[in-house]
């Protein structure tokens, strides 16, 4: 059994009504929707995840990629204004799991011995991408993929599945292992930044969504990493006497290995490894 984090803070209007327009956006026509459409060289928008090539295989998903944080970076031409309400509701739910992360951040830097401030303070105007899947039922659920195998390659991901049908699939032991959706919970996923910084102590945890033959399902992903003048690699004084056994590079240089990578299990990792 996966644990979920519950008790987190964030009321269940906020919750509820990130569902409700979410879910509204998806039903719109295609051509209502376009209007927020991903442009060549830009990672927002509506569309499919992690396109490189005219030649890839799709996965079985539509997505609405948003960038709420840093705010002064919104790029408001991507985010819908159909349902009226999805900009209000996103903005608030977007501050309320950036404070939950910071939270969170704060707990694992303590687990990991280095200062709470400095790390808490990587986060505080850090970079917050949220994704919103919707995958349709495909008669051949089994020959298809929801969303490829992959680990987030930001810091930590509070992910939720919206309409309680099952399709998330963590990997333990090299087995994929089905998380069950619970109402209002929140799955949080260690991502490779936080690897990285960590130097291995916290390892990002490989995923997958499968596609359910008979019914639609949704989720949302909320991936927060640091502000993008921090450098991606593993902290100091976590490091110690201990060797690195990552790279170290300047954040927007990580972000353009990144958006060059297709979705590949751990292997964006991989090559940042020493
Ligand atoms: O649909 C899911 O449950 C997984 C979503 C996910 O892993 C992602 O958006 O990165």
């Amino acid at each position: 059994m996966v644990k979920q984090l519950i008790n987190h803070g964030v009321g269940d209007e906020v919750i509820d009504k990130m569902k409700i327009d979410i879910q509204e956006f998806f039903e719109l026509p295609l051509n209502e929707k376009l209007a927020c459409a991903q442009l060549p060289n830009n990672i927002e928008g509506y569309g499919q995840a992690f396109v490189v090539s005219e030649d890839q295989k799709l996965d079985w998903g539509d997505m609405l990629f948003l960038l709420p944080r840093p705010v002064p970076l919104r790029n408001m031409r991507f985010w819908p204004t159909i349902p009226p309400s999805f900009r209000e509701t996103l903005d608030k739910y977007s501050m309320a799991l950036q404070k939950v992360a910071i939270r969170l951040m704060r707990l694992i830097a303590k687990n990991l011995g280095t200062d709470l401030e400095t790390f808490a303070s990587f986060f505080e105007d850090g970079t917050q991408g949220i994704r919103m899947n919707y995958y349709p039922p495909c008669a051949q659920a089994s020959k298809v993929i929801g969303l490829a195998p992959h680990s987030d390659s930001t810091a930590l991901t509070l992910l939720i599945q919206v309409n309680e049908v099952e399709g998330l699939q963590i990997k333990k032991n090299g087995k994929w292992i089905p998380v069950k959706p619970i109402s209002g919970a929140f799955i949080i996923n260690i991502g490779d930044v936080m690897e990285i910084m960590s130097n291995g102590e916290y390892k990002s945890i490989e995923h997958r969504a499968v596609v359910n033959p008979n019914k639609e399902r949704l989720s949302i992903a909320a991936f927060h990493s640091p502000n993008i003048s921090t450098m991606i690699g593993p902290l100091p004084d976590v490091v110690k006497a201990k060797e690195a056994g990552y790279r170290t590079m300047p954040h927007e240089e990580f972000v353009r290995l990144t958006i060059s990578s297709k979705l590949d299990g751990k292997g964006l990792l991989d090559q940042m490894k020493l």
